[in-house]
């Protein structure tokens, strides 16, 4: 295997010689045996929605039985990726809304940021005066709850995106009304004899898209701010190397953080440390993988072991005692690979039992008894780890995290003139934009795909934006990347141009910042739909974008359409499943600029895709100063 074609992370390097001397399958062994791809499923063209299928369309064949073309086809397979994304977020949400519902002051489950509370209570109506914050904090959940399928209406969120964005969904009738509906929506519309019209379709995975983003991703970052404490600026490090040596490693993989919250406190427990001691080691360390990392190294400081392609590598480190998992960006494969050492894989969830793992049920009932089972699990296993078969490879970065948009708004009070500009507004960052000292904004996120050379393209982009003076802010593995990279530091900012550098010293922030994970893109959300607001535009007015350079799952899917939607240009660096129809391209990296102001690009090379970006933006900056 030519690992410099498989990843451009060192330590992955040093893992996959040490899978192979094990004897190991890794993802990288499976993806030499898929070099040529089925091409049908490429393009989007396969469907297999009832049983007279799969139908295939080709030159012989331009029609599935039924009559239904390569462009229902196509559109019926995006929607229901679509519909998928937003069903994963929105029910990550909607479990953090039922732990808010059994949130008490002596119970497992606190307020921790009553303030953020406070505010969403108003904005829903909720009365707050001499109320007890628990009595509010119910009732907020019980009203984020029917969000889901309430019979009538639109969803609430929606108001807070600049007015003539509200306009635009509403005169194109994308305004979402619940989240399960729009889900089953599509998933009814795409059933065979249903919709025959991909113009409908994809206006039907927009409007089901901004319930992933505006409302779904919404509730699941402020109810888990709300619950967990929102988070705030903090130092951290990432990479395989944060694994110790003589301490029990944890790895807590997956994305909510109900579950990784629990095990940060059980890993804390002076009794399950003092086991450890018993067990040999000198304590417990924790590290998170793909989004569940970034929610607990964004609230604790844990620190990032990795990205969603390390994931069996952290285990081939013979070093891991317990790799946690909940939900989504799991590998069924961890189970395999877990056998080969000591480690136990524990599925908690009964949304995503895998074969071989151990399961160990986590509920937010018993939440924190649950917790501490598992992290004794863990500690148990400590005598089990074979010294011969441990290699930890040297590698972390340091890295800043934590910037929420609150966080965000903390920084920029440091550079606000309080006598002439009030503090706690995007005022400074708007200025910066206006002056075109900062080019623009870029939100860099989503996934590693085995398609590309893994994080190549993502730390191509960022480096390419923060040297043509463009801000990035990122979420998700993109994150992750970043951090292992070191672009999360105050050094990266002389990789950034002279602009950018200037704001970097001045507000004391990185070129890149990490706002968190997959659904906190909603935090991206707010912090465009606030400037814009600010500035008396709309969101698609001003020189920023949304990048998803090695996407993979339905959940990226979702979120570039619900980017789009809101008015912010796209840039993806894999091709989605929609080359099979002309007229899918036509709408989806054309038309939808007239629809919504904001359309796809796709470009596989990485170095051509920012120069696209970075001309967009500058062609945005030339509307965006006429305006200002
Ligand atoms: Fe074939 Fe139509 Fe059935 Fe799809 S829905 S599998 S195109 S017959
Ligand atoms: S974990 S969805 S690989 S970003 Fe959110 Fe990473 Fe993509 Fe999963």
């Amino acid at each position: 295997m030519d690992k410099k074609m498989m990843t451009i992370d060192l330590n992955s390097h040093v893992l996959l010689d040490k899978a192979e001397k094990d004897g190991v399958e890794t993802m990288y062994d499976r993806k030499q045996g898929f070099k040529s791809q089925c091409g049908f499923g490429l393009q989007g063209n396969c469907c297999r929605i009832c049983g007279m299928g799969p139908c295939r369309i080709t030159p012989k064949t331009p029609r599935g039985i039924c009559g239904a073309d390569e462009h229902v086809i196509v559109g019926r397979n995006f929607a229901r990726m679509v519909a998928g994304g937003t069903a994963a977020h929105s029910d990550h949400a909607r479990d953090i809304a039922h732990t808010m519902a059994l949130s008490s002051r002596d119970g497992n489950y606190k307020i921790r940021d009553e303030e953020k509370l406070i505010i969403l209570a108003k904005e829903w109506d909720v009365e707050t005066e001499g109320r007890d914050i628990y009595d509010i904090a119910h009732e907020v959940a019980d009203v984020a709850l029917m969000e889901f399928g309430k019979p009538h209406g639109v969803a609430r969120f929606l108001k807070n995106a600049p007015e003539p964005r509200q306009k635009i969904w509403k005169d194109l009738g994308i305004e979402p009304r619940a989240i399960d509906r729009e889900i089953a929506t599509i998933m009814h519309s795409t059933h065979i004899g249903c919709t025959g019209d991909i113009d409908s379709l994809i206006h039907m995975s927009l409007r089901t898209a901004l319930a992933d983003g505006w409302v779904g991703s919404m509730i699941g970052t402020r109810f888990s701010d709300i619950l967990f404490g929102t988070p705030t600026v903090r130092e951290t490090e990432a990479n395989l190397g944060v694994l110790e040596d003589n301490k029990v490693n944890i790895i807590l993989h997956g994305h909510e953080p109900s579950l990784s919250e629990m095990i940060v406190l059980a890993s804390e427990d002076p009794e399950l440390v003092a086991l450890a001691k018993e067990m040999g080691a000198d304590g417990i360390n924790l590290a998170g993988m793909c989004c569940t990392g970034n929610e607990v190294t964004m609230r604790h400081g844990v620190k990032t072991a990795g990205d969603f392609h390390q994931q069996e590598l952290a285990i081939v480190t013979g070093a891991v005692e317990a790799m946690i998992v909940d939900v989504q960006c799991i590998f069924p494969a961890l189970a395999k690979v877990a056998d080969c050492y000591h480690t136990k894989f524990i599925t908690t969830s009964p949304k995503a039992k895998i074969a071989g793992s151990t399961y160990m049920e986590f509920s937010e009932e018993t939440a924190y008894a649950d917790g501490y089972k598992i992290v004794k699990e863990a500690v148990l296993n400590f005598k089990n780890r074979d010294k011969e078969k441990v290699l930890i490879p040297e590698l972390k970065s340091k890295a800043t995290v934590g910037y929420s948009a609150d966080a965000i708004l903390g920084q920029l009070d440091r550079v606000v003139n309080s006598h002439i500009d009030p503090a706690g507004t995007l005022k400074p960052l708007a200025d910066c934009l206006k002056s075109g000292v900062l080019r623009g904004a870029v939100g860099v996120v989503g996934c590693n795909n085995a398609k590309g050379v893994s994080n190549l393209a993502h730390v191509t982009i960022m480096k390419e934006l923060i040297k043509n003076d463009i801000l990035v802010v990122t979420t998700g593995c993109g994150a992750s990347a970043a951090a292992k990279f070191g672009l999360m530091t105050k050094e990266a900012r002389k990789l950034a141009g002279k602009g950018l550098a200037t704001v970097c010293d001045l507000v004391d922030i990185p070129p890149v910042l990490h706002l968190g994970s997959c659904v906190d893109c909603s935090r991206i959300l707010d912090v465009v739909g606030g400037t814009a607001k600010l500035l008396d535009m709309d969101m698609s007015d001003l020189p920023v974008a949304g990048v998803a350079p090695e996407w993979m799952s339905e959940k990226a899917v979702a979120i570039g359409s619900y980017v789009v939607a809101s008015g912010i240009d796209t840039y993806l660096g894999v091709m989605p499943p929609v080359t099979g129809s002309s007229r899918a391209v036509e709408i989806l990296c054309g038309e939808l600029q007239d629809m919504v102001g904001a359309k796809f690009t796709v470009n596989e090379n990485p170095q051509e895709l920012a120069q696209i970006i970075i001309q967009d933006i500058e062609k945005k900056r030339v509307h965006f100063e006429n305006l200002v």
